[in-house]
């Protein structure tokens, strides 16, 4: 019998496509969505309704399902935590805790968290960022994932809890869009050029940060889920990288098939959180221990998501 995959946090942006892929891989009824509310999910096949930080709703609904595997997604992103600092530290890291001990008290065998490039601050060399490099986050959000990597590491070490991790770039996708991300305008700019012929970014032109197209990090994820436990050697988080461009650069890409597309910059409070971080990465381990290989670069990702959003 196959493990029983929980999905927490399943109906954002990364979730709505990971939950779609994974299904497609283990079979729709051993993987289960779940998010805080009833969402458009619970018509594609088995859905709970989660709040992470109640332990004993997230026990129940483990054990009846006889869940094996979890990929917590459930998290306030970078802009969002800003905002509600408290509500943020408390949801990234708690919800963590209660999933780390499932895995510490054998109930389930394997998690899945992601940290992201957010983990990283201004101090940290901005070109091809190392693995090992300084690490001084300035915001809540980066705070809380690097924390968070550091308690992964310590329950894989204290306790054998098998869990693994990437941080994420901005991810680029066209199946759902994404919400409180510093990131988020490498998606918006796609359904506003396509739209409206237009798009005001909330970052100046030439912010360049890593990003990455939803396929390839769906196929890292499920990657570094599925890799021999013997080939993950790092329990923190692996870096983990795409391509790497400026809102200019993307713009004139979109120019390519929207000619008459204009853009114009109104930076906003995000641009100081963009400003701390790294603007290309270096995934080099991921890459040795467990194979990761992007698929997608710029050009390739414009097409595709300039042709389905135009659907
Ligand atoms: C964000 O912008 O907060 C996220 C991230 C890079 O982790 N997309």
């Amino acid at each position: 019998m196959r493990d029983k995959i929980l999905v927490i946090g399943s109906s954002g942006q990364l979730g709505t496509e990971l939950v779609q892929k994974l299904r497609d891989v283990y079979g729709i009824e051993n993987v289960i969505a779940s998010d805080t509310k009833v969402t458009e999910q619970a018509k594609e096949g088995p859905f709970e309704v989660i709040d992470v930080l109640d332990v004993n709703g997230l026990l129940a609904i483990v054990k009846r399902h006889n869940i094996k595997q979890i990929y917590l997604l459930a998290a306030l992103l970078s802009a969002t935590a800003e905002k509600m600092p408290k509500i943020g530290w408390e949801l990234n890291m708690n919800g963590l805790f209660n999933v780390l001990d499932l895995a510490k008290e054998k109930i389930i065998e394997k998690i899945y968290w992601p940290s992201s490039i957010a983990v990283f601050g201004s101090n940290t060399p901005k070109e091809n960022t190392p693995q090992y490099t300084i690490m001084e986050p300035s915001t809540v959000y980066g705070i809380s994932k690097l924390a968070g990597e550091r308690w992964c590491e310590y329950y894989f070490n204290k306790f054998g809890v098998d869990v693994r991790s990437l941080r994420y770039p901005g991810l680029i996708g066209w199946k759902s869009v994404p919400g409180g991300g510093t990131t988020d305008y490498a998606v918006h700019i796609f359904h506003d050029a396509i739209h409206k012929g237009n798009y005001e970014c909330f970052l100046s032109e030439n912010t360049k940060l890593p990003m990455m197209f939803m396929s390839d990090s769906i196929n890292a994820t499920i990657g570094i889920m599925q890799a021999d436990v013997n080939k993950i050697k790092i329990r923190s988080s692996y870096n983990l990288a795409g391509f790497s461009f400026s809102p200019k650069e993307i713009s004139q890409e979109i120019i390519k098939h929207i000619p008459n597309f204009k853009i114009t910059y109104k930076p906003d409070s995000r641009q100081e959180i963009a400003d701390s971080w790294p603007k290309s990465i270096d995934d080099n381990f991921a890459t040795l221990h467990w194979g990761w290989k992007p698929e997608y670069n710029l050009e390739l990702m414009t097409n595709e998501m300039i042709k389905n959003i135009k659907k």
